[in-house]
């Protein structure tokens, strides 16, 4: 590829728009309700989860068809994520992508059935998406290690340990292991799908890719504790200050802000050398790297 994949990015959003939009039941779809909150609740948001799939294909060589039901179904539960977490039961907040939540903009039922849907769907969309160029020995690859991520070894079970840690003070390790699970875990397995896509990657090209990704996942959820005292709602697209007030440990709280702000960068520098192996054909991470550790929301 000789254009930057700066010039790309906005062309992947749209056709990662367009793949949830196809694989999304219509509005007027029974029941009609649900799916109007579905789609309300996928809308918006960075897509850096999708964009990471589609960046580690061009980095290994794979046309975007191989990967648009992994990065459609990424999103789906990183949007289910965000709409549970929402709830009162969990963060309890009312903005989200800088609008109402969604159990605000319908109500906590729906917002508990949006989520569960939404699950669902990206499993269906990974395992059957006829638009999508994959194998179905690479589609059963895929499903295994996006359920892993997702579930109670990965991102659902760092969500439990962080409801669990309200009010205590954790240590440095504690955290870090809350951290991977809750957000590195789903955006790890962002890199791993990708290699998961691509049969002629090598053993050493996987594994670059893997540290790759726990880098950067990690870094990301550093760096959302920093946004958190550092930034407003209105840049953010959420409430702010919700760490505190509720008594988190965040690395911020732990080993104060310089020092999270030198941990986060070390591990952007981590992730930028695991790309090494790949040469010239790493632009791609390497320029996600960039926007996410720029990123002010
Ligand atoms: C409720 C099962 C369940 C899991 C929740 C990821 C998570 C686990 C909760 C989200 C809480 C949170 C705000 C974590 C910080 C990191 C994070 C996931 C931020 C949001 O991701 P962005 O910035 O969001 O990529 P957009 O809106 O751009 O997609």
């Amino acid at each position: 590829m000789s254009t930057p994949f700066s010039d790309r990015a906005p062309a992947y959003r749209d056709r990662l728009g367009a793949v949830v939009e196809r694989c999304l039941p219509a509005d007027d779809h029974y029941p009609a309700r649900l799916h109007a909150a579905m789609r309300y609740s996928v809308d918006g948001g960075k897509r850096l989860r999708a964009l990471l799939v589609y960046a580690a294909g061009e980095v290994l060589g794979l046309p975007p068809e191989a990967l648009d039901a992994p990065a459609a179904a990424v999103e789906l539960i990183h949007a289910y994520s965000l709409v549970h977490d929402d709830l009162p039961a969990m963060d309890d907040d009312d903005l989200r992508r800088g609008r109402a939540t969604t159990h605000i903009a319908y109500d906590e039922a729906t917002a508990i059935l949006v989520g569960d849907a939404l699950q669902a769907l990206a499993f269906e969309v990974l395992a059957a998406d006829s638009a999508t160029a994959a194998a179905p020995t690479q589609r059963l690859r895929m499903v295994a290690l996006l359920a892993e991520a997702a579930g109670s070894r990965g991102m659902v079970g760092g969500q439990a340990v962080d409801l669990e840690s309200e009010g205590l003070d954790l240590n440095l390790a504690e955290l870090e292991a809350l951290h991977i699970h809750k957000t590195g875990a789903l955006i790890r397995a962002c890199l791993r799908m990708a290699c998961a896509a691509a049969s002629a990657a090598s053993p050493d090209q996987i594994d670059a890719l893997d540290r790759y990704g726990k880098c950067i996942g990690l870094a990301f959820q550093i760096q959302d504790d920093i946004l958190d005292i550092e930034s407003n709602a209105a840049t953010l697209g959420k409430s702010i200050g919700k760490d505190e007030a509720q008594g988190k440990s965040t690395y911020p709280s732990v080993m104060g802000l310089p020092a999270a702000r030198e941990r986060a960068e070390s591990l952007f520098s981590q992730a930028r050398a695991a790309l090494e192996v790949f040469g010239a054909a790493a632009a791609p991470l390497l320029f996600l790297a960039d926007l996410i550790q720029g990123r002010d929301h």
